[in-house]
């Protein structure tokens, strides 16, 4: 059984893509990386063997058995409303050979063993439980997609229950394309509401679009999450430790929050009292020296210096902060 990964960047978030990409040599995926972009490609690039395929995207060789494919993506939607149809693209174009296709957003990291991985979408569509919260059956947002989505001749009920699933990472088997299918419909359904080019937040929507009362105020994993409630879906979840988020830490770590792990701006962040992620930061900086050489060596133990500083100082910086705020 073959599997495919895939992934979609833009901008300084090619940092996060080489950190992906070596943690999946490392923890023993082999076969194709697919990397939807839009701009231009990284300087990195220049120092791996690429060829072109049939189709005349680059394919960079990563490891003898980890490629990477960059794959330009067209249209307005922000990247993060492109996963089905990627995904759909995966199986039905870019590698029609393979049995699984995997997503993982490119401020993740893989640190468990990619045979689980390839176990684990056998027993349904793999999907990871949000880190915010719980959204029951009866919850009003829930109610309102059943809703909307009914009138379009949708039937809900599947094994969802009360789950709230993230969408950083997800896996599929060719058998639950449906899965795909469904989910790229329910964003199509959403196109009228003027959201999807837009950033998570909705920021330049009216205001009441960026507020969770409307039903689809984080498009894209509210429309996974619409997916995973249908009739006809069997989802096998995991709780949020899957993500990193809390212990123990050993399949994924989502670096969800700002600034991202490549983003250096600890020290300015420190000096207003945050302190850094320091757990997430450091098993990012393990993962940018190679196969694909992110950063270089010398940058790696710049940015770890800074991450200590931080660490150090934020505390004493907040409570300065503090007391200036309650003289
Ligand atoms: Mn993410």
């Amino acid at each position: 059984m073959k599997s495919a990964i895939c992934t979609l960047f833009e901008g300084s978030y090619h940092l996060g893509v080489g950190a992906l990409v070596n943690s999946l040599c490392k923890y023993g995926f082999s076969g194709t990386v697919f990397a939807g972009y839009r701009g231009s490609l990284p300087e990195w690039v220049e120092q791996l063997p690429t060829t072109c395929d049939a189709a005349g995207h680059k394919v960079s060789q990563v490891t003898e058995s980890v490629s990477l494919t960059f794959v330009p993506v067209a249209g307005t939607r922000h990247l993060t409303n492109e996963k089905a149809d990627f995904m759909l693209r995966i199986l039905d174009e870019l590698s029609p050979g393979i049995d699984k296709v995997f997503y993982f957003d490119p401020d993740i990291v893989c640190i468990g063993p990619w045979n689980f991985f390839e176990q684990w979408v056998e027993e349904g569509v793999a999907l990871v439980i949000d880190g915010n919260f719980p959204m029951p059956q009866k919850h009003p947002v829930r109610c309102a997609w059943r809703r909307h989505f009914e009138a379009h001749g949708m039937k809900f009920g599947g094994t969802a229950q009360d789950y709230y699933f993230n969408c950083g990472f997800l896996g599929v088997t060719r058998r639950e394309r449906n899965f795909l299918e469904a989910w790229k419909k329910i964003q199509d359904l959403m196109e009228p509401e003027g959201i999807l080019s837009l950033p998570i937040g909705l920021g330049g929507a009216p205001a009441y679009k960026q507020h969770r009362s409307y039903p689809f105020w984080l498009c894209d994993q509210d429309a996974l999450n619409i997916a995973a409630d249908l009739a006809e879906m069997n989802i096998s979840p995991m709780g949020s430790e899957a993500m990193g988020w809390k212990q123990p830490f050993h399949f994924l770590l989502h670096a969800c929050g700002s600034p991202k792990p490549w983003v250096n701006t600890v020290l300015r962040e420190a000096i207003r009292g945050k302190s850094p992620e320091a757990l997430m930061f450091f098993r990012f900086f393990e993962f940018f020296a190679g196969p694909i050489p992110a950063m270089s060596p010398k940058e790696i133990r710049r940015r770890k210096t800074h991450v200590r500083i931080a660490g150090a100082i934020a505390p004493l910086c907040g409570a300065l902060q503090w007391l200036k705020r309650n003289q």
